[in-house]
């Protein structure tokens, strides 16, 4: 392999605006890797100007948020440095893609922590194409300064030989929420929340929520024209929020979620996005004027959870509508048949069992188990799983498979086939049922994306035998 090949081939595709973040850095004789990678980033403190006298200190990826735009190609080798200038250790999850367990980025797998100060080298080869993402996968237990609390998250875009749609223009939109703090879950918060939690314990809520890290209306509107195609990638990078989004006047074609086609590219009014979900949508615009793209609850909105949409020669305050309905319903995208039969089946229930030993915080539980003293699931190279995930508790839960896309196969009652994803909600007391093929030998963690609950039990490990 040709280094110098793949740094030129890889670097030619990194945008304009993203490119100096990007530029590969000298590194010390302290062991660091050698030889320069294709892309480097840098774990650092930074101070974000979110909302006028708004700064939230946080730590990113080489200083901004979202962290650099990674545009790689599927099947082509590619080394990433990532140096860790803060006081903690920390990892990078590369979310979505099909690696090795020592690059995918999880401890629990056996990829290794980057001490404070020391740069690692991540390589591996992109796969599948598709709209992944990068994010910290370090630990937080309860220190809200740390994890995916802060700005580490980015859009790692994954581009395949073919574009399945045309458009005239592309945007990527990252949701996060910022100045958390632990709140009590009294019921006019519960109203609130658009996690909707029914559990007893403690919670997190937060001040500001931004859209590319500015509130609504702070930042540089989304600049459309009349008539155009506009494909949207959207991101929910938050720590634990579930979100909703709507955009009045305009609805959203949903051709991906999670980086992967849809079997059904419905058209929708809404977008409901768990935490780690992503969706690619198609809007076209034909609604000219100034519009509000952000939460469906005004709440969200007032905290910032928006961007204003401007079409060109329009002027004014952005407008906003409430949808006729905010439901969200993932069979509509996939196929009604039910999906070819598994080899074995994992049935795994989850539960919130409240504070236990020392920890204030509630404990999660699968099987009556939890991380780190619960027993891997042992799977066979070549077969086929199904993971018949049965919420037994109040809340959402975001439910993530490493290393693997699996293929939704139930929602509730309906047998479904064709959505394949790697990052599925399941609702409160609901069961979800999920395949994948065990291809992809080694250590895979599947855990629940809400940080506060993968933190507290909320994980396991899937081991291959053979
Ligand atoms: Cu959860």
């Amino acid at each position: 392999m040709n280094r110098r090949n793949f740094l030129s081939a890889t670097g030619s595709l990194v945008a304009g605006s993203s490119l100096h973040a990007l530029m590969p850095r000298m590194f010390a004789a302290d062991g660091s890797p050698a030889g320069k990678p294709d892309f480097s980033l840098r774990i650092e403190p930074c101070t974000l100007d979110i909302g006028p006298g708004v700064s939230i200190k946080t730590v990113a990826y080489s200083g901004q948020v979202p962290g650099p735009l990674l545009r790689l190609r599927q099947g082509v080798p590619v080394s990433i440095d990532v140096t860790n200038a803060t006081a903690n250790s920390d990892i990078v999850h590369w979310h979505g893609l099909a690696i090795d367990s020592l690059n995918d980025g999880a401890m629990e797998e056996g990829s290794p922590m980057i001490p404070a100060g020391a740069t690692h080298r991540y390589s591996f080869t992109p796969n599948p194409a598709g709209t992944r993402w990068y994010h910290t996968h370090a630990s937080s237990y309860g220190d809200l300064s740390l994890s995916t609390y802060t700005g580490q998250f980015g859009f790692l875009l994954i581009e395949g030989r073919d574009r399945p749609e045309k458009y005239d223009h592309e945007i990527n939109l990252a949701i996060h929420h910022w100045e958390p703090s632990f709140v009590p879950m009294v019921e006019t918060m519960r109203e609130q929340s658009s996690n909707m939690p029914l559990t007893s314990g403690s919670d997190v809520g937060y001040k500001y929520a931004t859209i590319n890290g500015h509130m609504l209306g702070a930042g540089e509107p989304v600049r459309v024209k009349k008539g155009q195609r506009v494909l949207m990638r959207l991101l929910n990078a938050s720590a634990t929020e579930n979100v909703v989004l709507a955009l009045p006047g305009h609805t959203f074609q949903i051709i991906a979620m999670d980086g992967n086609p849809v079997p059904n590219p419905r058209t929708v009014e809404t977008i409901s996005l768990a935490v780690a979900e992503r969706v690619d949508a198609i809007v076209k615009m034909n609604s000219p004027g100034v519009w509000v793209l952000g939460s469906v609850l005004e709440k969200e909105r007032r905290i910032g959870l928006g961007i204003v949409v401007e079409y060109a020669g329009k002027k004014g305050d952005p407008a906003w509508n409430a949808p006729a309905s905010t439901d969200w319903d993932y069979t509509q995208f996939a196929n009604a048949a039910a999906a070819s039969k598994p080899d074995e089946t994992f049935t795994l229930t989850f539960r919130d069992i409240g504070p236990t030993g020392k920890s204030t915080f509630d404990t999660w539980t699968i099987n009556n188990k939890s991380w780190p003293k619960i027993d891997p699931l042992m799977v066979q190279r070549g077969k086929r799983y199904r993971l018949v995930l049965r919420n037994g508790s109040g809340d959402q839960h975001p439910i993530h498979l490493h290393r693997h896309t699996f293929e939704v196969t139930r929602i509730g009652e309906k047998q479904i086939s064709g959505l394949r994803k790697d990052v599925i909600n399941v609702m409160p007391l609901d069961t979800v049922e999920v395949d994948f093929t065990a291809d992809n030998p080694g250590d895979t963690l599947w855990h629940c994306h809400q940080q506060l609950h993968m933190d507290y039990g909320f994980m396991q490990l899937i081991r291959y035998s053979e």
